[in-house]
């Protein structure tokens, strides 16, 4: 398969290296670095004063767009003046092509809804959340509808909320780069649980503190602080919880943080599109115990690497930490080496966009001769 040149359209919330950008900043660069190492060009489009990510960033001046992950059902799309997303989309088309394919990454109605305006350089989507509006449902079903293999999800559980696509998607299950994590074999003592992510309303952070109430455990919270709001009705809620904050870190100084975890504990109040965390915890040996909704579901074994458990059933979640010792640790290293390293990703999206500049090229170039 020859080298592609490909080109990665980041998140518009937050420059590289911010956090803003949630699981897709880790997304990016595993994408980064899976497939340079495959032998492809890679090159991103980022908001200004992002990281470099090991490759070509072209930084990009703008109004950052406003996340949509707070987002109701009728919340209409932001354009904001000067913005970064429409400079990004702009770049993209005036230099598609020095590309093969163009790979977005943004959960944003512009490059969605530009899918098909692409002529010469397929523009292909691989989608970050799951259903969150009627509008980014409309324009993710346009999309696919338009360039049928030009959108791939996360999970099937994520795809299953676009009723439309959920049979038809290709699913890509995301990827970390394993080594830069260490395996702790053994819990560290005093025995503690782990929570992970931003700290925002749909982590479900109060089920977890009421786990650590109950258990008697003390929990450590490490991710951006988006809603302090969502913090303060966590801890308000259980006094008597012994939590600690341990702030937002970056990946190295974060794997070396959770490793001493007997558990990290998911309790996503959303269907959460995959749960890179879940993948995280497991690298360093860190069971995993979640609610059987979303990405998380489909990535922790029930009984081996972790527990699944009803979702919003915190008595599940507090049965569940009291068979801890019922998991092998090195089987969670395991599993992420084995379905969940950059290599691993590397070859599914790679395999994906195949398929998608063949379509290009068979079917759509011909519409713009
Ligand atoms: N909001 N508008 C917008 N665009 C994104 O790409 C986006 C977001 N909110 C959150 C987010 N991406 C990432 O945290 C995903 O990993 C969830």
């Amino acid at each position: 398969m020859s080298p592609k040149r490909i080109l990665i359209i980041s998140t518009p919330v937050g420059p590289l290296g911010s956090g803003e950008g949630g699981g897709v900043e880790l997304t990016l660069h595993s994408l980064v670095l899976g497939l340079t190492g495959r032998g492809h060009h890679v090159e991103v489009l980022a908001p200004e004063r992002s990281l470099h990510v090991g490759t070509v960033v072209h930084q990009t001046h703008g109004t950052l767009q406003p996340t949509a992950h707070t987002a109701h059902r009728d919340t209409p799309v932001i354009i904001p003046p000067d913005g970064v997303l429409a400079a990004m989309c702009e770049w993209a088309r005036a230099n598609q092509e020095h590309f093969d394919v163009i790979l977005n990454l943004a959960y944003d109605w512009l490059p969605l809804y530009l899918t098909p305006y692409f002529a010469i350089t397929p523009l292909a989507h691989l989608v970050s959340m799951a259903t969150l509006s009627e509008t980014m449902d409309d324009v993710i079903e346009r999309a696919a509808a338009l360039r049928p293999r030009n959108v791939a999800m996360h999970s099937q559980a994520q795809a299953d909320t676009f009723p439309t696509l959920a049979h038809s998607v290709p699913i890509i299950a995301s990827g970390i780069a394993v080594e830069r994590y260490d395996l702790h074999i053994t819990a560290d003592e005093p025995r503690h649980l782990g929570f992970i992510g931003r700290i925002s309303p749909e982590k479900g952070l109060a089920d977890v503190v009421a786990v650590a109430a109950a258990t008697g455990l003390p929990l450590k919270v490490w991710g951006l602080m988006q809603d302090q709001a969502t913090w303060d009705a966590a801890i308000a809620a259980h006094p008597e919880a012994q939590v600690s904050y341990e702030g937002f870190l970056p990946t190295d100084d974060l794997q070396a943080a959770i490793g001493g975890c007997a558990a990290v504990v998911m309790a996503p109040k959303w269907v959460e599109a995959f749960g890179n965390v879940a993948i995280e915890a497991m690298a360093t040996g860190v069971p995993v115990i979640a609610y059987r909704r979303g990405g998380p579901a489909e990535i922790v074994v029930d009984g081996e690497t972790g527990f699944l458990v009803e979702p919003d059933d915190i008595d599940g979640l507090i049965a569940a930490v009291g068979r801890i010792d019922e998991l092998d640790r090195v089987e969670c290293r395991q599993r992420v080496e084995e379905e969940y390293s950059i290599e691993a990703l590397a070859a599914r999206v790679d395999r994906w966009l195949d398929v998608v500049i063949e379509c290009h090229r068979s079917s759509w170039s011909s519409e713009s001769a």
